[in-house]
């Protein structure tokens, strides 16, 4: 095991290098079967209710153009959607929606949605914002473990079903965004970050998706999107006095006014104790967005109520390491044994409601050495 972790380090580094920087990039892809990109998510967190979105650049004529299939042991098309409105798959059941939807232009940039629920046992196609075809379909739960590809059908291969063409901003959402919001995705245009309003159940991002290997002939190439997210950062940064606390994990919902159980405070402890593996490297950027792509707190995911105004303070566990003390520095033992002291307090609390007044207390009388510096 120990010999493994400098490779594990060194292989989380070189993947999280550029992200930030292209999340604005589209995908070309190519005209043969032998070009795409295929990969196995998790797909536990969207089995219940999932809304798939990308903007969509049509290259190719025909209305059977795929660009994304979803295929498992039993379902070949758990998901399958083409660009001009044959295929609308959700558990193997279409909605070919050919002579329901306006001509998509080629070479021209579209938004196409595709949102399904158990609950609401009805898939929904959306073209630009708008609402075009619904059907009801089963409300098994969608089938984990399959592979999404992009570029073609690859449930049952046929070169009329290459895609082609290009691929922006695809995501896929752990929810059934309602019509509103799906028109304000496309109104909001390719370039902005509306997707980012939901962000707590956005599972499967575009910035991952262009992290995966490519097949054959697929390339990142220009969107005409500006590369906007380093301004971006620092806006929030100047606007916004986000605290690096420790204990502000504590304000979101998973804790907040609730009683600290063993159960949650384990779930803490594994996701901090995985800095152990970090001790004697430097904390860069890229190991902290993986940290917190990857190994989320609970509270990470539900923290768009508790944000104040137009700041965007996230409540993860991982931002204490955005502070000067360990951004960029090497992680010593001795700083690592200071951020466990201040954590392992929590063992006191065991059973007790997270109340705000215990939070001002580990703040005021328990800081983290992080949260001696916020003011400069
Ligand atoms: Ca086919």
């Amino acid at each position: 095991m120990t010999m493994s972790f400098p490779l594990l380090t060194v292989l989380l580094a070189l993947q999280f290098t550029f992200h930030s920087v292209l999340a604005s990039k589209a995908l070309q892809f190519g005209t043969t079967l032998e070009d795409y990109v295929k990969f196995s998510p998790d797909m536990s967190q969207v089995k219940s209710s999932l809304t798939v979105c990308s903007w969509v650049k049509k290259q190719l004529p025909g209305a059977t153009r795929s660009w994304i299939t979803y295929t498992t042991t039993t379902h070949r098309f758990e998901i399958l959607i083409s660009d001009g409105g044959s295929y609308n798959y959700i558990h193997d059941s279409n909605n070919d929606l050919t002579s329901s939807i306006p001509t998509v232009v080629m070479n021209t940039w579209t938004n196409q949605c595709q949102s399904w629920s158990q609950s609401s046992g009805k898939m929904k196609t959306y073209y630009n914002g708008t609402l075009v075809g619904s059907k009801s379909v089963s409300s098994a739960p969608l089938e984990e473990g399959g592979v999404i590809t992009l570029g073609h059908d690859a449930g049952s291969p046929g070169e009329s079903e290459i895609f082609g063409g290009q691929l922006m901003k695809l995501d896929i959402f752990g929810k059934e965004l309602s019509a509103e919001q799906v028109s304000e995705l496309y109104n909001a245009g390719r370039c902005s970050n509306t997707e980012k309003k939901h962000q707590e159940v956005r599972f499967i991002t575009w910035e991952s998706i262009l992290s995966q290997d490519r097949t054959g002939n697929v390339t990142e190439v220009d969107s005409g999107c500006p590369a906007e997210e380093e301004e971006e950062e620092e806006e929030e940064e100047e606007d916004c006095k986000c605290s690096h606390s420790i204990w502000d994990i504590l304000y979101d919902q998973t804790y907040f006014n609730q009683t600290l159980t063993a159960e949650n405070l384990t779930k803490l402890k594994s996701a901090w104790n995985m800095l152990d593996h970090f001790v004697g490297t430097s904390i860069t950027e890229n190991i902290i967005a993986h940290f917190k792509a990857y190994h989320p707190m609970p509270a990470e995911e539900e923290d768009e109520e508790t944000e104040e105004g137009d700041c965007e303070c996230s409540h993860s566990i991982w931002d204490v390491l955005n502070d000067q003390t360990y951004s960029n520095q090497t992680l010593t033992a001795e700083k690592l044994t200071e951020l466990k002291a201040a954590w392992n307090m929590l063992d006191h609390f065991v059973g007790t409601p997270i109340t705000e007044n215990i939070i001002a207390h580990f703040k005021t009388y328990h800081p983290m050495p992080a949260e001696e510096d916020d003011s400069s």
